[in-house]
C-alpha cells in the first residue's frame, strides 16, 4: 500500500507504507542504533526474579482472556526481565522487544548487546533471547487474543498482527509503579546519598557565591561531581536543569554549552536533578537565594515550599488519585490567581525512567485510563512551582512515597514519606507565612 502525505507549502511526500524508514534514502551520515552492553540487575537491588514477574503479567493475560502479550517499551521490558543498559542517555534501558507467552518467553536484542551467560541465566527463568528483528516473523504467526498497547507499537509491527488485539496499558505498568519492600528500602538508600550530595554542593554555591565565577553550566558541572561522589552512582537520571533568574521561568530551559547565562548579583538560581545509582533513581528541585532577594520573590518562594508541604503531609482515604490531591499542592498559587501550567508530579522509576506512569498529580487529566488510584508502594514527585515570564521562576520537590496509615471506620487512610532529605533554602522563606507544623516540617 502507498500513502501520500500533503504538507503545508506544496510539499508532498510518497512512500510505501511496508518500508516506512522515511529518511533512509537522505539521512546517509546518519549513526547507527545504538547497541551497548545489556546487564542482569540483581535481585538484590530490586527483590522480584524474573519468572514471578512473568507469573503477575500472565495471571493478568488469563483474566482478560489473552493468549500472548507483545511488549515494546523499554522500560516495561528492562522490569519485567530485570536487565539494564545503556542505549537511551539517562535512562538505563536496553533496546529490544518482548513476547510472553504461557508457554515461554522471548526477549528480542541486539547481537552484540548481551552474552552467552545472560542467555543461560534467562534460560532459567524460561525466557529465551532471540534476534531484535524476529519480533516481526514471530508477530506474524501470533493467533488469538493478543494482549498489546496500541499507542506504543510501531506501525511496522502492527502490520504483522493478524490476530486479535486486546488494547490496554500494559500489565507491567501499574505493577512497576508500586514498588516492592526491596525496592523501596533501595531507593530510600539511593536518596540518603543522593540527599548527601545535594547537600554538599548547596554548602559549595552559598560559599563560594561571588568569590568564584560561576555560570549555569559550571554550577550543573559541580552538581555532577558531588553525586559521582556517591557509591554506586552511574549517570543523571535526565539533563539537569540548571536556571539563574528569568532562565528558570521556561520550565525545562536547560543549559548547553553554546547558551548558557553567568551567575552574577542577585537573584534565585533554580537547580532540578536526578541521579541514577544502582539503587535507586532520584529527581530533586531546589531553588536558592544567592545574593539579595525582594520580598515578593520571599512570599512567592513560601507559597511555592506551602503548597510542597501540604502536600507531602496530606492524610487521605484509600481511593483517591492524584487527581483528587492535586489543588493541595496548587493552593497557595490559586489562592493569589497564580497558576503553574503543568502537572504537579509524577512517579519515578527504579533505576529505570524518571518519569514513569501511570500516577501522576495533575488537575486536568489527558487520559482517563492515567486516572489511577494512589496505592501504598507507590512514589511520586511533589513539585509545584511559581514561573514569572522575564522575572524568575521557583520550584521546590521533593519525592514521596506512599505509606498506609490508620485504618478506622471511614476506611483505610494513607500518606506520604517524604524520600527527599535535602534542606530548603531558609534564606527565601518568609516565616510569619508558616504555621508551627509547617516551621517544623
Ligand atoms: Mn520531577
Amino acid at each position: 500500500m502507498s500513502i501520500c502525505f500533503r504538507f503545508r507549502k506544496n510539499i508532498q511526500v510518497d512512500y510505501q507504507i511496508e518500508c516506512m524508514d522515511l529518511m533512509k534514502e537522505y539521512w546517509t551520515n546518519r549513526p547507527a542504533r545504538s547497541c551497548e552492553k545489556a546487564f542482569l540487575y540483581d535481585v538484590q537491588y530490586h527483590g522480584l526474579e524474573t519468572h514471578k514477574k512473568i507469573e503477575k503479567i500472565l495471571k493478568h493475560m488469563k483474566d482478560n482472556n489473552c493468549q500472548a502479550h507483545i511488549m515494546t517499551t523499554l522500560d516495561d521490558i528492562a522490569w519485567t526481565f530485570n536487565i539494564r543498559g545503556n542505549d537511551i542517555p539517562c535512562s538505563p534501558t536496553v533496546l529490544a522487544f518482548a513476547l510472553i507467552t504461557f508457554d515461554k518467553s522471548y526477549l528480542y536484542l541486539q547481537k552484540g548487546s548481551y552474552d552467552l551467560d545472560m542467555v543461560k541465566t534467562l534460560q532459567k527463568e524460561n525466557v529465551i533471547v532471540k534476534d531484535y528483528q524476529d519480533i516481526y516473523q514471530d508477530a506474524k504467526e501470533l493467533t488469538g487474543h493478543v494482549l498489546l498497547s496500541k499507542g506504543h507499537i510501531n506501525y511496522a509491527l502492527y502490520q504483522c498482527l493478524q490476530c486479535e488485539i486486546v488494547d490496554q496499558m500494559n500489565p507491567s505498568q501499574l505493577m512497576k509503579a508500586i514498588k516492592n519492600d526491596v525496592e523501596i528500602k533501595n531507593s530510600k538508600h539511593a536518596h540518603i546519598k543522593d540527599g548527601v550530595a545535594m547537600t554538599k554542593f548547596m554548602y559549595w554555591l552559598k560559599k563560594n557565591y561571588g568569590k568564584i565565577p560561576m555560570d549555569e553550566m559550571s554550577v550543573s558541572n559541580q552538581v555532577l561531581q558531588f553525586r559521582q561522589q556517591q557509591n554506586l552512582f552511574i549517570e543523571p537520571s535526565f539533563t539537569t536543569i540548571c536556571a539563574w533568574k528569568d532562565n528558570a521561568a521556561l520550565m525545562h530551559y536547560h543549559p548547553t554549552t553554546q547558551q548558557f547565562s553567568s551567575i552574577d548579583q542577585d537573584g534565585m538560581l533554580l537547580i532540578d536533578s536526578g541521579g541514577q545509582y544502582m539503587d535507586g533513581t532520584t529527581d530533586i528541585t531546589r531553588t536558592f537565594v544567592l545574593g539579595h532577594i525582594t520580598d515578593i520573590q520571599k512570599k512567592h518562594f513560601t507559597m511555592v515550599l506551602q503548597g510542597m508541604l501540604a502536600l507531602q503531609n496530606a492524610h487521605f482515604l484509600y481511593g483517591c488519585t492524584g487527581q483528587s490531591l492535586d489543588i493541595l499542592a496548587r493552593r497557595p498559587m490559586w489562592d493569589e490567581d497564580l497558576d503553574y501550567q503543568c502537572g504537579t508530579g509524577h512517579g519515578v522509576g527504579h533505576l529505570l525512567n524518571v518519569h514513569e506512569g501511570p500516577q501522576d498529580f495533575r488537575y486536568k487529566l489527558r487520559n482517563l485510563s492515567q486516572n489511577v488510584t494512589l496505592e501504598p508502594g507507590m512514589n511520586i514527585t511533589d513539585e509545584p512551582g511559581i514561573y514569572l515570564e522575564g522575572q524568575y521562576g521557583i520550584r521546590i520537590e521533593n519525592e514521596l512515597l506512599c505509606v498506609k496509615g490508620t485504618e478506622n471506620e471511614y476506611g483505610q487512610f494513607l500518606h506520604f514519606e517524604p524520600l527527599t532529605f535535602v534542606p530548603i533554602d531558609l534564606d527565601a522563606i518568609n516565616v510569619d507565612m508558616l504555621n508551627q507544623k509547617k516551621r517544623i516540617g
